[in-house]
C-alpha cells in the first residue's frame, strides 16, 4: 500500500492503521506450556512462597545469564529497592536522570538521594567524569542503567567504583539477553536487577529478579524479599513481601521457551526499520553493537529538528494519528520531574537533549514488516510535509484558542 502525501491523518487523512500499534506491547510466550503449568500449579496448591515454578525459573535465569544467584522478586523496582537495601546504600547514590522513574524513585524510597549525573555527549548512559565530579563525602554508590538493552560503560564505572570505594549497581530492566565484552549482563558490578515486567522481552506479567556472584547479597536479599524470615521462626531482618508468585513464574519459563523466536522477531524489525529509515535526512537510529549478543528490544530514533524540518513532539503528533503510539521514553528526565525538581535546571545538557530528540518506536512480535514499512513511510513523508503540517497545527491551535467556538468554521 503507498501513501500518498495528503494522507497523513494529522493532516485529515485516514489513519493508516486501523488499530494501534503500541510500544511494549506483550510477548505472550509458550501459550499451551504457561497454561499446562498454571493447571499444576493450581491442581498442586503450591501457588506462591518459593515455589517449585519459581525456583525452577530461578535456576534457569541463573544458567542463561551465567550467574551464580538469581532471585526473583515481584516486579523490577522492588528489586531494586532490595538490592539498594542488601548493599547498604545511603546517603547519595549517583545515577542518571535519563531513566524511567522507578531508578530514583527506588532510593529516594528509602530516604536516600539520587544524585543525577549527565550522560555522555554522544551517548545515552552514565558519563564517567560526570560521575567523577559527583562524587561527595556522602556518596556511597553508583546505580548506572543499562539503557535500551545497552550496557553501561562497565570497566570504567567499576573502576570508578573500586578508587573510591562506592558500590556498584546496575539496573538492567532493559538487558536481559544483552551481552557486554561478550559476557551477559547479570553478572557486572555488586549486583544486577532485572525487570520482567509485561512489556519487557522476557515476560512475568510483572516481576524482577537480583543477578549477582555475591553469595552474601544473594542470601540477604532472599531473607528481605520474605518479611526477612530466616527460618519459620526466626527473623533476621525488616524485610518486606517482594515475592514472585508461580503464575508468575509459568510465565517466564514459557517466555523463556520462546525467546529465541522473539529476539529473532525483534531483529528482523530492526533490519526493517534500519532499511526504512535509511536516507531519512536528520533521522539517526540508533544501532547495536553486532559483535554482543543482543535481545533488540528498543527501536529508537533521534530527530534532528533541523535537518529533518519536523521536531520530535510533531512527529510524535503525526504518528500518533495513525494509530502509531510512539513514546517518548524518557522525556522530561527524572530531574524535571516531581519530587526531583530540587536538581538546577539546565545542568544536565545531554540529558536535556536527549530528552527532546528521542522517540521509542513499536517493535516485538505483533509488529511486522509491512507494519514497519509504513510506520517509516509515515516517518519520511513527515518529514517532507513538515511545513503542512506545521501550518496545519497552528492553525488547528489558533483556531481553538483564539476564537469563540460559533465561528470555528475550519476543522
Ligand atoms: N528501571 C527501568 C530502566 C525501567 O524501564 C523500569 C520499568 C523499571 C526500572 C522498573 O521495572 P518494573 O518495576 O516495572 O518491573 C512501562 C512499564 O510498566 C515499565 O515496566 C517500564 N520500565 C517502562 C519503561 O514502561 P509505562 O508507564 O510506560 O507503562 P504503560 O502502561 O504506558 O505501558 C507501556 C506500553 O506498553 C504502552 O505502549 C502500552 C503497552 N502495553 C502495556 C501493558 C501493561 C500493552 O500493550 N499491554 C500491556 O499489558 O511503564
Amino acid at each position: 500500500m503507498t501513501l500518498h502525501r495528503s494522507q497523513l491523518a494529522i493532516l485529515g487523512g485516514t489513519p493508516i492503521f486501523s488499530e494501534k500499534l503500541y510500544v511494549g506491547r506483550p510477548n505472550t510466550g509458550d501459550r499451551q506450556s504457561f497454561i499446562r503449568r498454571v493447571n499444576d500449579a493450581l491442581d498442586r496448591r503450591w501457588l506462591t512462597n518459593d515455589g517449585p515454578y519459581v525456583q525452577e525459573f530461578e535456576q534457569r535465569v541463573a544458567q542463561f545469564l551465567g550467574v551464580r544467584h538469581c532471585v526473583t522478586t515481584c516486579n523490577g523496582t522492588a528489586g531494586l529497592q532490595l538490592a539498594i537495601r542488601a548493599l547498604g546504600l545511603e546517603g547519595e547514590v549517583i545515577v542518571p536522570s535519563f531513566t524511567f522513574v522507578a531508578t530514583p524513585h527506588a532510593l529516594q524510597w528509602q530516604g536516600i538521594t539520587p544524585c543525577f549525573c549527565d550522560v555522555q555527549p554522544d551517548g545515552f548512559h552514565l558519563d564517567p567524569a560526570a560521575i567523577e565530579a559527583a562524587i561527595t563525602s556522602k556518596t556511597t554508590g553508583i546505580l548506572g542503567v543499562h539503557l535500551w538493552g545497552r550496557p553501561c560503560e562497565i570497566e570504567r564505572l567499576q573502576f570508578l567504583a573500586e578508587q573510591h570505594n562506592l558500590k556498584l549497581l546496575f539496573d538492567a530492566a532493559h538487558a536481559f539477553g544483552c551481552s557486554y565484552h561478550g559476557r551477559m549482563i547479570g553478572g557486572f558490578g555488586d549486583a544486577e536487577v532485572l525487570s520482567f515486567h509485561a512489556t519487557k522481552v522476557l515476560s512475568t506479567l510483572e516481576g524482577g529478579a537480583i543477578a549477582t556472584n555475591n553469595d552474601a547479597i544473594a542470601r540477604e536479599v532472599r531473607l528481605l524479599r520474605n518479611f526477612g524470615f530466616a527460618d519459620g521462626d526466626t527473623i533476621a531482618s525488616v524485610g518486606i513481601n517482594a515475592k514472585m508468585n508461580e503464575i508468575s513464574a509459568a510465565m517466564g519459563l514459557a517466555s523463556l521457551e520462546r525467546l529465541d523466536a522473539v529476539v529473532e522477531a525483534n531483529r528482523q524489525n530492526y533490519d526493517a526499520y534500519r532499511t526504512g529509515l535509511a536516507g531519512i535526512n536528520g533521522l539517526r537510529l540508533y544501532m547495536y553493537d553486532e559483535s554482543e549478543t543482543n535481545s533488540y528490544y528498543y527501536i529508537v530514533i533521534e530527530v534532528d529538528e533541523q535537518r529533518m524540518g519536523i521536531d520530535r513532539d510533531t512527529l510524535l503528533q503525526v504518528l500518533h494519528a495513525e494509530n502509531v503510539i510512539a513514546r517518548r521514553y524518557f522525556y522530561p528526565g527524572c530531574h524535571r520531574v516531581p519530587p526531583y525538581t530540587f536538581t538546577k535546571a539546565g545542568i544536565l545538557p545531554q540529558t536535556e537533549r536527549l530528552a527532546s530528540c528521542t522517540l521509542s518506536l513499536p517493535t516485538g512480535e505483533t509488529v511486522g514488516a509491512e507494519d514497519i514499512r509504513k510506520i517509516c513511510q509515515i516517518i519520511s513523508q513527515a518529514s517532507e510535509d513538515a511545513e503542512k503540517i506545521r501550518w496545519s497545527l497552528k492553525r488547528k491551535h489558533f483556531v481553538r484558542s483564539d476564537y469563540p467556538t460559533s465561528i470555528c468554521l475550519q476543522k
